[in-house]
């Protein structure tokens, strides 16, 4: 998969239930597994707590993100020395429901910054195979686009350009297609700034490297310190060469060490790709997002699993709750009165009956656990 397209309107997932337990000793089948395929480079979130459950950053990556319920042990789980062939099993446990927030952060070697219609596309298309949508208009990519960039010379040397959509003032709060595509940048080894050399915008291109230092510097502070290189873009142009010629004689010009290129007329590529080469093999491996320790992954469902708490809701109605009563109630078949029985037994262990007992809870009254109904005998 290349983009995170497909969750955009199905959104909620649910694995195959655990079977009951069987008789003849036999445990319930086990749901099945549902997995969903990512892109890779995507990073999960929990969207409670905002904490990274994983970053699926190579190929073939998987992560456990909602563990099922195990499923119902048979009968002879529950015997004892003085009762050795139980008639009842056991259903299944339910398993973890999650919210999930799904990020797609892009894994290239480069990526392509610069404001709309800089010529951002153009120039992936022109350093690799890929086909961007191009066009005189400013937000013509929305989706961020990824082309292998093959080096001169060195046929085994390669790297992934990533294009993504323009950036403008106020892009980290949001402005334009804003910070949805500054993400893609954070793990991106090197930055190539795309200036617009003809200035036919109306900004000058040393006013563009300021603006679009200044978004990154506001998005995320340490992206100004990664390694970077300047594209003069567009130097066919008449007015991009007379731009060139005056920065080149100011030498302290804050872009007098951009490379002046041409996406369109294919000017100054090799050049571009061999500084890119070089500053690629100088820059530290992109960072990766530390999931939590395995542990943490692969909680249990609840840390305290006995605490309850009992309330009456209305004069005959009574609700407990709790995570280990829960799962014990909606794991009885109500239908077989062993499995009840089991139930009352857990209940007294816990105090359970007790205390409802001694808030006054009749016969005939209704009770409920969680989900499960039951008349109070
Ligand atoms: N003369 C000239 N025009 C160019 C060059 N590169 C791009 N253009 C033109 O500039 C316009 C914008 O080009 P794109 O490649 O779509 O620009 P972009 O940066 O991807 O723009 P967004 O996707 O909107 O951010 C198009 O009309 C291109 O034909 C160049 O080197 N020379
Ligand atoms: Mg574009």
């Amino acid at each position: 998969m290349n983009t995170l397209l497909a969750y955009r309107y199905k959104r909620h997932f649910k694995a195959q239930p655990g079977g009951q337990g069987l008789k003849q000793k036999q445990h319930g089948k086990s749901g099945n597994d549902l997995e969903l395929q990512v892109p890779v480079g995507t990073v999960v979130l929990d969207d409670v707590t905002g904490q990274v459950i994983a970053d699926l950053a190579e190929p073939g990556e998987r992560a456990l993100v909602a563990r099922g319920g195990r499923g119902g042990l048979g009968n002879v789980h529950f015997s004892t020395s003085t009762y050795q062939t139980p008639r009842f099993a056991e259903k299944g446990e339910p398993g973890e429901e999650r919210v999930l927030q799904l990020e797609l952060r892009l894994l290239a070697d480069v990526a392509l910054v610069g404001f709309p219609n800089a010529g951002k596309s153009t120039l992936l298309a022109a350093l690799t195979a890929a086909t961007p949508k191009i066009a005189p208009y400013p937000f013509t990519t929305l989706e961020p686009q990824l082309g292998v960039v093959q080096v001169p010379g060195a046929a085994e040397d390669s790297f992934v350009i990533a294009d993504i959509p323009g950036l403008v003032e106020g892009a980290h709060q949001g402005v334009g297609l804003g910070d949805q595509f500054l993400k893609h940048i954070e793990r991106t080894r090197v930055l190539l700034f795309v200036l617009d050399g003809s200035g036919q915008e109306g900004r000058s291109p040393t006013e563009d490297l300021e603006v679009l230092e200044k978004e990154l510097q506001a998005y995320r502070p340490e992206l100004s310190t990664r390694a970077r290189v300047l594209a003069f873009n567009k130097i066919d142009m008449p007015e991009a060469r007379e731009n060139w010629e005056e920065l080149e004689s100011q030498l302290s010009a804050r872009v007098a060490d951009a490379l002046p290129v041409s996406g369109a007329a294919r000017i100054g590529l090799d050049s571009l790709v061999l500084r890119l080469s070089e500053e690629l093999k100088n820059a530290p491996p992109p960072g990766r997002f530390a999931p939590p320790a395995e542990t943490d992954v692969l909680r249990p469902l609840e840390v305290d699993t006995t605490r309850y708490q009992v309330r009456r809701k209305t004069g005959r109605t009574w609700v407990v709750n709790g995570p280990s009563i829960e799962r014990i109630a909606v794991m009885t078949d109500l239908s077989n009165d062993e499995a009840v029985r089991r139930l009352e037994r857990e209940m007294d262990r816990m105090g359970i009956t007790q205390e409802l007992e001694k808030a006054g809870i009749e016969p005939g009254h209704t009770l409920r656990i969680g989900t499960v109904e039951i008349e109070w005998g």
